[in-house]
Order: C-alpha cells, then structure tokens, then sequence
C-alpha cells in the first residue's frame, strides 16, 4: 500500500467503522480527480476495506448568487473529472436539490462503510455538513484538500495580521509539500445502481440568472488548469513582480481554477520546485498562493460572520462608527454599481473588466471595494454591494479570498490603520493618484471602456 494520507488533513466524526457498503466521497470543493487528498483517503479506505468507491456531487440549482457563467464553468469542469475517475473504476453519482438533504438521502440509500468529505468554512458549508451529521451519516472523515497545511493545524485562532500567520504556515509547510501517491485502478468494481442524474439533466435543474454568461478566454477543467500552470510558469512568472500592473499579463490566472479546486495548490509549489524554480517572483507568488490564500481560510474558519462589519477587527468597526455621518462626495445605487455608472472612469473600466471578463486584476480589486465604501451609505452596505458584485461576476468569486479580500478592502482585515481621513477614518485609503504612480491609469481605462 501507497503511504497513506497524513492524518492530520483529517477531522474524524465518529469513526466507528461499521457497515459494509462502499465509500462514498461527497465532493463539493476540490472538483478533481488528481492530486486530491479527499478522494485519495477513500480510495485508500475502500482499499483496507476491501468494498467499491464512488463520488458524489449534488447540484445546488441556486448557490450564492452564482449564475450561468459559474456553473457552466464548474459543470464542464466536473464533466472532464468524471471522465478521469470512471477510467480509474470510480463512478461519480449526480443528484440535485440541497446538496445536505440529497447526501442523507444517497447514504439511506448505499449504505457506506465510511463517507468522506471536502473541507470548507463556509457558512452554507457548515449547513450542509450540520444537516448531514444530525442525521447520524457517519462514520464521516472531513479532509482539508484546499490547503496545503490542514487550516485546523496552520491555527486553532483567528489570525490578524499575515505577520503572526506567515510562520505558522512556513512552519508546517515542509511537512505538508509531500508527495501524492498515485493509485492503482480501483479492484474492487462498483457494483450499485442508485437512480440519478446525468449532466444533461443536471443542467435543466439550474435555477440562475443566465444574462451573465459563460466567458470563453479560458477553458474548464483539470487539464486546461495545468496548461495554465504551465503558461504562466514559462511565459509570466518572471514578470510577476510587475503584478500590480493591470496592463500588462503577468498574473497566473489560476483563481478560476483553485476556486472551484480543478488544481491542487500544493501541486502547484511541487512543479515549482521540481523545477528548481526560486528567486523574488517565485517568493512573491507562493505567498500569495500559500500564505495569503490559506489566511483566508483562517479568517472564515475563526470568523462566522465574515461577510458582515461585525467581522471586522475592534479598531475597524470603531473608526468607521465615528466617521458613519460624514458626508459622501457621491452615493451610487446597486444599479449604477452594476452597470458601472458613477462618475469615476477607472472604477466604471474595472466593473467592466469583471463583468466581461468574469476576472477583475488583483490590484483594481483593492480600489474597486475601497470606492463602494466611499459611495455608499455606510460599510454595511458597502459589504452588501461588493460581495454581491464579486459572487455575481467574479468566476473565483464564492470563494473564502473573496470576502476576506472584501472585508480586507472595507474593514482593515488582516490591514493596520492609517492616517484618519473622512468615511474611511482609519482603514487605509487608496485613490486615482495612487493608482497613477503604479500604473498607466489611462491604458486600462481605455482597453476596459465600452467602445
Ligand atoms: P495571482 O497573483 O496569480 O495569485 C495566484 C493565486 O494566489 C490566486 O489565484 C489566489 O488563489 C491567491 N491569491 C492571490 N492574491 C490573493 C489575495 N490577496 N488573497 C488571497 N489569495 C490570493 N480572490 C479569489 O480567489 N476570489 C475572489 O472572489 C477574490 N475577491 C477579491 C476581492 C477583493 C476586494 C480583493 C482585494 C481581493 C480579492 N481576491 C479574490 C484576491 C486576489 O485579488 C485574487 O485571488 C487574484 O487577483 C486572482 O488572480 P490570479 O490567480 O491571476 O492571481
Ligand atoms: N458545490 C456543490 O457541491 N454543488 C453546487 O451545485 C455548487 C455550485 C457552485 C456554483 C458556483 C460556485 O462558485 C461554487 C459552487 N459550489 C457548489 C461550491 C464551490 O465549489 C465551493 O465549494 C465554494 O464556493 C468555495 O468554497
């Protein structure tokens, strides 16, 4: 037997194993065949227990205000990882409804030895695990494949600033940047034949808004993230110092894909490092894949109410508290948000890039979020606003980066305070003329301006 999985990227409820049915592994984040810790700890399970392994997913019709470009994304994705397992004799079974709801049906159903479980923190995450457990399906390992170090290990707290979180990480990360064992055709054949859907009939069950459709500058799947681990590592990576420069292409363009998990971070760091790459840019981009990516799991394991101005740090609450009655220079309704309508060209050509493109660059999300809390009535809208924009638009958006990024932006997560200015007291401020000194404002307005 392969080594096995390191026990400690799992969280074990209730581990009496018990029946004789098969090991079921719900995926519902790391939508991968490959290099997939979850999947891989049950096939080596219904190894030991000598029984079949089988997947399965459970569409959602509605997710977080996801829409048409999302799902197309994330089903033709599934579609090429379905492929993958059923060359490996592992079938992945297709449900709709509440994905809680539809996992306690299929266990009554099958039966399993053992379920197995994607790690996730958030909110509509915790509901369907609670739903799932309440209903005594169990024995169920939880298996953290998101991060490269377990989130449960990196911290047992809420981290404030990246500075305390970096070591924690760096401790660990050795010890994490293991191998992936590559397993054998599963022996033992799937034999059920629970009723279910087929992708064709999973797509008639979608409940979304179809006006925000699907983008066509990148393909799905696992095989199409890898080639852009590999463009990106041959063609930008030695650029990527100039990544606040929304101008030029020099980002990985691999947060479509670590969102919906079609490639593994900790696979990432392996092909670097086994392509003895290092220097600044290498540095630069493992932290933010690494560090800033798995602090951003942190902040939505410790903080249930990530999304809201009660997440934010004590200081950061207080300042915006003081400042809520300032006067606002400009107040822009959903409307003019979305269609972006205010009298600002940059932030209007950032809301375009993102509505097209479903990919706003990195540092234009710093300005975009600081702006709404500047146009809007109080934080508590602007966090509306903003998460509603990035989780429509956005193809990485739903995503613990998201409303870390967001509350970052508006409610100085994981930020220090600045000089106190009007609205934004504290919270670091940013503008068009800082904008200026990093960039060529009037090249991105005019390459992300309607003609
Ligand atoms: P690269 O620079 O190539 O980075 C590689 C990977 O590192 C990214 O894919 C991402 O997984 C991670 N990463 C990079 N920057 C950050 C960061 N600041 N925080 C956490 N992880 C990071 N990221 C999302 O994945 N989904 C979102 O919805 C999202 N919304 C954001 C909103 C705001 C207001 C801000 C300030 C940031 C947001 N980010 C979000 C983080 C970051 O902007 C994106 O991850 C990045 O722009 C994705 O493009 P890339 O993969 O080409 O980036
Ligand atoms: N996960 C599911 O198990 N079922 C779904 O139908 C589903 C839809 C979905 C749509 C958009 C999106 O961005 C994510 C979606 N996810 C779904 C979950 C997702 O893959 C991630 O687990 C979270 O969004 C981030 O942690």
């Amino acid at each position: 037997m392969e080594k096995m999985i390191n026990p400690q990227r799992i969280r074990k409820y209730d581990d009496t194993l018990s029946g004789s049915g098969p090991v079921l592994y719900w995926m519902h984040r790391d939508f991968r065949a490959r290099d997939n810790w979850g999947l891989i700890h049950a096939r080596q399970q219904a190894l030991l227990l000598q029984v079949p392994v089988a997947v399965f997913f459970c569409l959602q019709p509605v997710f977080l205000d996801a829409t048409l470009r999302q799902y197309d994304f994330l089903l033709k994705g599934l579609e090429e990882t379905a492929a993958a397992l059923a060359e490996a004799g592992i079938p992945l079974l297709l449900r709709s409804g509440d994905p809680g709801v539809e996992m306690v049906r299929i266990y009554s159903e099958l039966q399993p030895s053992l379920v197995v479980t994607d790690f996730d923190p958030l909110r509509i995450k915790r509901q369907w695990l609670q739903t799932v457990l309440d209903q005594g399906c169990t024995p169920l390992h939880k298996v953290d494949s998101r991060n490269i170090v377990p989130a449960w290990l990196a911290s047992d707290h809420r981290e404030f600033m990246a500075r305390t979180f970096r070591p924690r990480i760096h401790r660990h990360l050795a010890a994490f940047l293991d191998p992936f064992p590559v397993l054998p055709a599963h022996p033992y054949p799937w034999t059920g034949s629970v009723a279910g859907e087929d992708f064709p009939s999973l797509r008639t069950r979608l409940r979304v808004d179809t006006r925000v459709q699907p983008v066509s500058w990148l393909q799905p799947g696992e095989k199409a993230a890898h080639q852009m681990l590999t463009d990106f590592v041959d063609q930008r990576l030695a650029d990527y110092m100039s990544r606040n420069d929304p101008n030029r292409h020099v980002c990985s363009d691999l947060s479509p894909y670590l969102h919906f998990g079609m490639i593994s971070s900790q696979a990432i760091v392996l092909a670097l490092q086994r392509r003895g790459l290092h220097g600044e840019e290498v540095d630069a981009f493992v932290e933010e894949l690494v560090v800033r990516r798995e602090l951003s799991d942190n902040f939505c394991l410790y903080t249930s109410d990530y999304d809201q101005v009660s997440g934010f740090p004590e200081w950061a609450q207080k300042t915006l508290q003081r400042h809520q009655g300032d006067r606002r220079p400009y107040l822009y309704s959903d409307e003019q948000f979305d269609q972006g309508q205010t009298h600002d060209p940059l932030w209007n050509a950032a809301q375009y890039q993102m509505v097209t493109t479903g990919k706003m660059h990195g540092y234009l999300r710093m300005y975009w979020a600081k702006k709404i809390l500047e146009w809007s009535e109080d934080a508590g809208r602007a966090m509306q606003i903003a998460v509603y924009l990035n989780d429509r638009y956005e193809l990485d958006g739903r995503d613990s980066n998201g409303y870390t990024g967001i509350a970052w932006a508006i409610g100085g997560v994981h930020d220090r305070g600045w000089a106190e200015r009007p609205i934004f007291g504290t919270i670091r401020y940013m503008n068009e003329a800082g904008a200026r000194r990093k960039f060529d404002v009037k090249a991105y307005i005019r390459t992300w301006t309607p003609a």
